[in-house]
């Protein structure tokens, strides 16, 4: 099913006159003192309205539908204020506004003619389920946003397959619970309780997966961590200096050779105290991680804020969008100038000015100025070019043949096309732009697939629209001519990615839009709604974008990488030679009083039992269990559960693990297993009796 490749419905006509009104055509492509005055007006005009003003009006909308209720349409203004018409499309796509201006509150018989989209529900659906005890041809791996962690989910079931802590203590895999991954998260990882997690990508070899390893940052606290793809395990986390909020993560390709970090909030560096109030001396680095050894290898510091990223398939350029380059510290602030820029970093340049020495070493880490006055960028090898591009761009992705930087508009309804060869070639940054078309409001991400097809979340008009790059290239700069299709989502997608679309071989069969508001797709359950997750078949271009299916989602993806099932080799049991810890096998367990005060176990785990049924302690003892579990059986998992000690430890098959604690209060203490293994699995226990010292 598909909606009109180029609506014209009131909302869009609307908007093309007030833009025109207020900031000359679609395109914007001059820069002018009008559009500054545009937006001072503040979103209190009916005319002279700009994109900011439907962004106004699309906050509210959602407000009003969200509640659903007459007494709500009772409370706004009239429907028919010019400047809530604008908004009125998105109410009919949530219904629910419907049902509230016929009386009918809640009603959803006008929701988009998929229905709901789920298995079954439609009769194409049934060729992209995956029927019970079938695998699945994609691993999907999701971020997790604030919650931290990682999702795996096969697709095109769907079906979530495993989560994978990242930045967070996680109590079924016993992550932050052992001693190995506390120290992870205490000491490499700073010792904070959560992150953010935004952008998964799955390392390459030749620009295609080579499931190595998956990198992600963190942007609550300026992080980036690594998951090992065998173990599907976070086995490093590096804490950025001189950046707060790395939000855009990916890699300098074809092989992986670095990782990058975008730093989005401005602050000064190092961020000791200095500077507090003096915003023009805060910065926004560009950090490069060596993907082995995780270490920060340099910095570019630049102008405005960063946003994403993406690298070049050759490995010479790395894009960054960013916004804010007025280096401004409100919103107002933020959103005045008209443009903003896509930085393009060289990445052998900058090698060549760290090994010159060009750089300040801030916090221990080398960081060269980028900034557009930096001597760095003048002559014919500058480090960063400008791209100007209009208004905070979001999203940027390269094009799988490696040809184009896309970006998205956020705040402007057009993609910026950029030419990866002519940035390396062009005087003026801005003529390396090749396309701009209009794609709709609220542009934030852009995938592909193997056919020439941009697919670009709509944030404002809740839809996916697929384009034709090449077609855009041809086009007038503002023309909807590379238009191919709509689809309309729910409600409101951030991210989207298609099957393997990071690589430069995607399979161009699966699309996941990531939409931010579930609203009335679900049961309810309670004020916080989960996100919804929509899978979409891509494969036919005759049949258009197919709804597959709607996964309720736990906040809140923002990104995902789609990777083909052969191309990553899980371990099925842990080896024992990957860990630093000493395997414990059976007979070789031992009970060692070190001291006074320390005790030091060596013990193993099977089905049903523990090396020792009983151990016992002296209050006040330092306790330090290494356990392993013995078993080479797939599946056949264990733990190490102490209560009132607040032990736990998950071990796989072959995995040994290792835990410290004080035996501080005297008593009967019963360890147990508290992953269901055996029939004898409530019988797995040890008593710890620790004795009162007097
Ligand atoms: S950013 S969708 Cu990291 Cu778009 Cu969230
Ligand atoms: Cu071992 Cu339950």
């Amino acid at each position: 099913m598909t909606t009109d490749p180029n609506p014209t419905d009131d909302r869009e006509a609307r908007a093309d006159e007030h833009r025109d009104d207020a900031a000359g055509t679609a395109s914007a492509t001059e820069e002018g003192p009008a559009d500054d005055e545009a937006v001072d007006d503040g979103p209190e005009i009916v005319d002279g309205r700009t994109v900011e003003h439907l962004i106004t009006d699309h906050e509210r909308d959602i407000a009003a539908t969200a509640e659903g209720t007459d007494a709500a349409a009772a409370r706004r203004p009239s429907l028919d204020l010019p400047r809530l018409e604008l908004g009125r499309r998105d109410f009919m796509k949530a219904g629910a506004a419907v049902g509230a201006m016929t009386g009918l509150a809640g009603c959803t018989s006008v929701l988009s003619d998929e229905g709901n989209g789920g298995d079954g529900s439609s009769g194409a659906s049934g060729e992209h389920s995956v029927p019970p005890g079938e695998h699945d041809e994609y691993y999907g791996f999701l971020s997790g946003g604030h919650t931290g962690e990682i999702r795996v989910v096969g697709l095109p079931s769907m079906r979530e397959l495993m989560r994978i802590p990242v930045f967070q203590a996680e109590s079924a895999r016993g992550f932050g619970h052992d001693a190995r991954t506390t120290e992870l998260l205490e000491e490499e990882g700073g010792g904070y309780t959560w992150g953010d997690t935004h952008h998964p990508r799955v390392s390459q070899t030749d620009n295609d997966y080579d499931g190595r390893w998956l990198f992600v940052n963190d942007k609550a606290n300026g992080r980036m961590a690594r998951v090992d793809l065998e173990y599907f395990e976070t086995d490093a986390i590096t804490n950025v200096p001189n950046s707060q909020a790395v939000h855009g993560a990916c890699m300098q390709l074809p092989d992986t050779q670095l990782v990058f970090g975008v730093g989005e909030f401005r602050v000064p560096m190092p961020n000791d105290g200095r500077d507090v109030d003096d915003p023009d001396a805060y910065g926004s680095v560009l950090t490069a991680i060596d993907p082995e050894t995780m270490d920060v290898e340099w910095q570019v510091e630049v102008d405005g804020n960063m946003d994403n990223g993406d690298g070049g398939k050759e490995g010479r350029w790395f894009f960054a969008t960013g916004y804010n380059s007025e280096e401004g510290v409100t919103q107002g602030e933020m959103t005045r100038a008209d443009r903003d820029y896509v930085k393009a970093f060289d990445i052998p340049a900058i090698w060549d000015a760290v090994e010159a020495g060009e750089y300040e070493e801030i916090s221990g880490v080398p960081v060269v100025d980028g900034t557009m006055d930096s001597s760095l960028n003048e002559g014919d090898r500058p480090i960063v070019r400008y791209v100007p591009t209009p208004k905070s761009p979001h999203g940027v992705s390269v094009t799988p043949d490696g040809s184009y930087a896309i970006a998205s508009g956020k705040l402007d309804p057009t993609c910026t096309v950029i030419g990866v060869e002519e940035i390396a070639e062009v005087d003026d940054p801005a003529d390396a732009i090749l396309g701009q078309p209009r794609v709709g409001m609220g542009p934030l991400h852009t995938a592909y697939d193997d056919r020439g097809h941009a697919y670009t979340t709509l944030f404002i008009d809740s839809q996916v629209v697929k384009w034709d790059y090449e077609a855009a290239v041809e086009a007038e700069a503002g023309s909807e001519e590379p238009i191919v299709e709509k689809h309309d989502v729910h409600y409101n997608p951030g991210h989207l990615i298609a099957s393997e679309s990071y690589t430069a071989s995607p399979q161009g069969d699966y699309l996941v839009s990531l939409n931010k508001l579930s609203k009335d797709r679900f049961l309810p359950v309670g004020p916080i709604h989960p996100e919804n997750d929509q899978l979409f078949h891509i494969g036919d271009d005759d049949a258009g974008m197919e709804l597959v299916k709607d996964k309720p989602s736990y906040p809140e993806p923002h990104d995902a990488s789609i990777v083909h099932k052969d191309k990553i080799e899980p371990a099925k049991t842990w080896g024992p030679d990957d860990y630093d810890l000493d395997f414990v096998p059976e007979g070789e367990e031992s009970f060692e009083r070190i001291d006074e005060s320390t005790v030091e176990i060596e013990m193993w785990a099977r089905r049903n039992e523990y090396a020792f049924p009983e151990v016992t302690v002296r209050e006040g003892d330092e306790v330090t269990i290494r356990i392993s579990n013995v078993e080479t059986t797939s599946d056949v998992i264990h733990s190490l559960a102490i209560p009132e000690y607040d032990v736990n430890l998950a071990l796989a098959p072959q995995d040994t693990r290792e835990v410290t604690f004080t035996a501080d209060e005297p008593g009967v203490y019963w360890a147990y297993c508290a992953y269901f293994c055996s029939a004898l699995h409530l019988e797995m226990r040890s008593r710890i009796l620790v004795e009162p010292r007097d």
